[in-house]
């Protein structure tokens, strides 16, 4: 069993309820994510994306709740829909725009696209496409800071439906029986694509799944940034003290599950009742109520995103292709030569093995 240094760093991003500074951080963060979601939505219906595109449009309070517990030097791994989690780990929108362009001055580089935002810089450690694929390798990463005794904490998120892929039952077990330091959160909006929770696990209450492996857990209202964040404030502790912790945020996604889907597993009314009972505007109302946010600062709030968010989409717009050159340079560790690529025209088989010329050989 790796050994876990007990050399311990609580987390300095304590809970602010109460503190204007904070929950209005949260709100400027939420409203960036918002615009350069919507924005993301138009530039794939402009052809100037393409591939996939997940969005966290309803999802902001979650996400930004739960970035902002994280210390700079630990790791993230999230799912597909990880715009919302790059922008709050303080990745500069416009790579996270070109990236989506598909462009050079894209944060990876322009060969992953929208579900694949690498960043080793700030520890942002991507954005998978395969449903689960991050939860093995987030957990790989909690048991190689375990071995060298580091204080940092491993933070992988999920959505709903990848909690009933093996790999998340294997990687809990381990982590548990191991002590590691991570933090699994379940960004519960309710769908995995139009599938609902209860249509496929039968245990509907996610949290409680990891009591299976003695992983303590809890469920947190995903529409409240203050209360996400303090939730994983306290899960970070616990994972950085060697008890891993999983928290089930309850969110919504306004939209489909990527930018092509119509949602039409959801009727006209579910549709308009989603948007009345959007998360970003009652946060706003919420601290308007409290009177930390005046009309004038919503709107100034608003702007300031507006204009990072064109400003990013200037800068993707302006970036080039990558070379073709470079398609191999960043997918394996050891070099590949990017003429060992089939060139269009180029057969796929060697005369003698082409399909109607192959003699039947027995080898014994
Ligand atoms: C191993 C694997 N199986 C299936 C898919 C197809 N797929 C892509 S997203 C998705 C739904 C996942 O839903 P959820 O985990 O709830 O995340 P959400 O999209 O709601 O954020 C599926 C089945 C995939 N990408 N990978």
């Amino acid at each position: 069993m790796p050994t876990r240094s007990k050399a311990q760093r609580t987390s300095t991003a304590e809970p602010q309820r109460g503190d204007g500074k904070a929950e209005l951080a949260f709100y400027r963060q939420m409203v960036l994510v918002r615009r350069f979601e919507e924005r993301a939505a138009r530039g794939y219906a402009e052809a100037k994306i393409g591939g996939y595109c997940h969005l966290n449009l309803g999802e902001e309070a979650a996400v930004v709740g739960v970035m902002a517990a994280l210390e700079p030097d630990d790791y993230v791994y999230t799912s597909y829909r990880d715009h919302g989690y790059a922008l709050a780990r303080g990745i500069a929108p416009e790579r996270v725009m070109a990236e989506l362009y598909g462009r050079a001055d894209g944060v990876s580089k322009g060969w992953g696209g929208s579900m694949h935002l690498f960043d080793a810089d700030s520890r942002f450690m991507g954005g998978y496409g395969i449903v689960g694929g991050q939860i093995p390798l987030a957990t790989g990463t909690a048991l190689a800071i375990s071995h060298r005794g580091g204080t940092e904490a491993v933070l992988c998120q999920m959505g709903d439906g990848t909690t009933n892929i093996g790999a998340f039952h294997e990687s809990l077990n381990i982590a548990a029986l191991w002590g590691l330091p991570i933090v699994y959160v379940v960004s519960n909006n309710g769908l995995g694509m139009g599938t609902t929770v209860a249509q496929s696990s039968a245990e509907p209450e996610l949290f409680k799944r990891s009591s299976s492996y003695r992983i303590p857990s809890a469920r947190v209202d995903g529409n409240d940034p203050v209360a996400v964040h303090a939730a994983a404030c306290e899960a970070l502790a616990s994972a950085r003290s060697g008890r891993p912790f999983l928290i089930e945020t309850i969110t919504e996604r306004l939209k489909g599950h990527s930018v092509v889907d119509p949602a039409s597993y959801r009727s006209r009314a579910e549709k308009a009742e989603l948007l009345a009972g959007d998360a970003l505007a009652e946060y706003a109302a919420t601290l308007a109520e409290r009177e930390l946010l005046s009309e004038e600062s919503a709107r100034e709030i608003d702007d300031a995103a507006m204009a990072a968010v064109d400003a990013a989409v200037a800068f993707a717009d302006a970036s080039a292709h990558p070379a073709a050159s470079t398609l191999f340079d960043y997918t394996y560790a050891t070099p590949v030569p990017n003429d060992s690529r089939r060139l269009p025209g180029e057969a796929l088989f060697p005369a003698a093995a082409r399909p109607g010329a192959v003699t039947a050989e027995v080898r014994a």
